[in-house]
């Protein structure tokens, strides 16, 4: 990553996170492993990042067969966020215990591998999905196009958790290495009042982005 890409990437996140609703709309699905090298149970993992002290109760996680468009797992979350924003839900291995270590949440969240997509829901519907796999022929349930099908052991992650586009294939990436309970930049949201001084430098760091790329 350059010199020059890096502080675009902060000011981006920051953009982003501007762009969302406050409370339950401001979670979004952070990294998402699926298929594991050994045995999925208890080692696949979900996690989200949202305001400190959201509580989670009335949101659901949900899998979308990409075959028919049938939700075929739905999981009624409960707990709150902590403190760093980043909320991580492991696999139940069967016994209410899972192996992913620093879990906020066990429960079913082995989805399967794609083309198939997961939402997260609340009361009033979908607060971000993702949809992960080739599509062709089949019933994407994601936002604008579909992230990569990560290969096993890979998980599925945001590039940068703040900023949301609504497009899958540009705000996810493939890691070779999963994060559970951790994300590339700092998490917990800014003071209001911070976030407009930063919002009003947008403009600003994207013309000199626009420099750096000319040049
Ligand atoms: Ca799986
Ligand atoms: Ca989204
Ligand atoms: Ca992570």
């Amino acid at each position: 990553m350059s010199r020059e890409r890096t502080p675009f990437l902060v000011m981006a996140g920051l953009a982003g996170m501007l762009l969302l609703s406050p409370v339950q709309a401001s979670i979004v699905l952070s990294e998402v492993l699926y298929d594991s090298t050994g045995s999925d149970n208890g080692n696949v993992f979900v996690e989200l990042l949202g305001a400190p002290g959201t509580v989670l109760d009335n949101l659901l996680l949900e899998g979308i067969n990409g075959s028919d468009g049938t939700v075929y797992r739905s999981i009624a979350l409960s707990g709150v966020i902590p403190a760093d924003g980043i909320f991580v839900i492991g696999d139940d291995s069967g016994d209410g215990t899972t192996l992913v270590a620093g879990s906020d949440l066990v429960a079913e969240v082995d989805f399967q591998n794609g083309p198939d997509s997961i939402v997260l829901r609340d009361l009033n519907g979908v607060l971000d999905a993702l949809g992960y796999g080739d599509f062709t022929g089949a019933m994407f349930s994601g936002e604008g196009s579909a992230a990569p099908d990560a290969a096993a052991g890979s998980s599925l992650a945001r590039f940068n958790p703040l900023l949301d586009t609504d497009n899958n294939l540009a705000d996810f990436v493939v890691l070779d290495i999963p994060t559970p309970g951790t994300v590339p930049v700092a998490a917990v949201p800014l003071p209001p009042a911070l976030l407009l001084f930063l919002s009003g430098m947008l403009g600003l760091v994207s013309i000199s982005r626009k420099r750096v790329l000319a040049g």
